[in-house]
């Protein structure tokens, strides 16, 4: 296994953080936002959000990820400053806690603002794309995730279509991986993720997750978000807060798959799915 991709010694720059890839990772979703599709307007208060991140660590989060903009299919995009409203207070509030903070952001001046106030991650749904994000993150020095989408969180969902749907996201990552690498951008500070549930049908996600080995060849950590997704919707008819049994066979599946970190919901219960992949691997011969 390549170094920077997970396996025994092989760390993940965090601005002052190294998380250490050699064992599976997980990250706690924070959703500040009115209307995100699993837990939107339960966090919206500050306070709210705070205390749930401090839960969240307490159960075994190794990174705590905080969004201001609901990515939820159909969504519509908030202003900036609206974004920074929502993000900055939690940001502000969590500063003691001596975990990596990740910001869900597209937008290079909330990301600015974001690793003032103290992140050491940007989980960037659009790896990097927008004006300015490359140069905003190498000068810094976060880890940053770039994730693949196709088309945008309003439209993305309407019949998306892939000749090959691995060949391409693992094209568009190598791409986005490379231009960062070029912008300054250290290969220990890079995390990918296929994007699980952006701009792809049930069918396109599941090929990605039973071809998840395919994406080793990139030599980067990857990380995957499968937590209370509209696909395992679809498959159990359940509503997202009745989806943690459908997230845990995914995250077990991730893994397998060869994901270091897991976005998540649900943290006390997927330490435990890791638990178990930990003990299985172990006994691997
Ligand atoms: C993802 C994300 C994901 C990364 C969201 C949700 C929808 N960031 N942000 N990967 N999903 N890196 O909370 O399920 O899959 S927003």
């Amino acid at each position: 296994m390549g170094a920077a991709q997970g396996g025994v010694g092989s760390l993940l720059a965090a601005g002052r953080f190294r998380l250490d890839l050699g064992k599976p990772l997980i990250m706690g979703v924070i959703n500040v936002t009115p209307d995100s599709f699993s837990d939107g307007g339960r966090f919206f208060d500050p306070n709210a959000a705070i205390s749930h991140a401090h839960r969240l660590s307490e159960e075994g989060a190794d990174i705590i990820d905080v969004g201001g903009e609901s990515s939820r299919p159909g969504a519509l995009p908030v202003s900036v400053s609206q974004e920074m409203d929502r993000i900055l207070p939690v940001l502000e509030g969590l500063k003691g806690l001596e975990k990596p903070l990740s910001v869900d952001t597209r937008r290079p001046e909330v990301m600015q603002a974001a690793l003032s106030a103290g992140a050491s991650i940007i989980n960037d749904i659009e790896a990097l794309q927008a004006p300015g994000a490359l140069e905003t993150v190498a000068k810094s020095q976060c880890a940053v995730c770039l994730m693949h989408m196709k088309g945008e969180p309003a439209t993305m969902q309407k019949d998306p279509h892939y000749d090959d749907v691995v060949r391409e996201v693992l094209h568009f990552l190598e791409d986005r991986a490379g231009k960062a690498m070029q912008a300054g951008i250290a290969r220990s500070r890079i995390v990918v993720d296929p994007g699980f549930g952006f701009g792809k049908t049930a069918a396109h996600n599941f090929e990605l997750l039973r071809r998840l080995k395919e994406f080793s060849s990139l030599n980067l950590p990857l990380l995957a978000g499968w937590s209370r997704k509209s696909t395992l919707g679809k498959l159990t008819g359940r509503p997202a807060d009745e989806r943690l049994a459908a997230s845990l066979a995914a995250a077990l599946l991730a893994l397998q798959g060869g994901a270091t970190i897991l976005r998540v919901h649900d943290v006390k219960e997927t330490r435990d799915v890791i638990s178990v992949w930990e003990a299985y691997r172990q006994h691997e011969s």
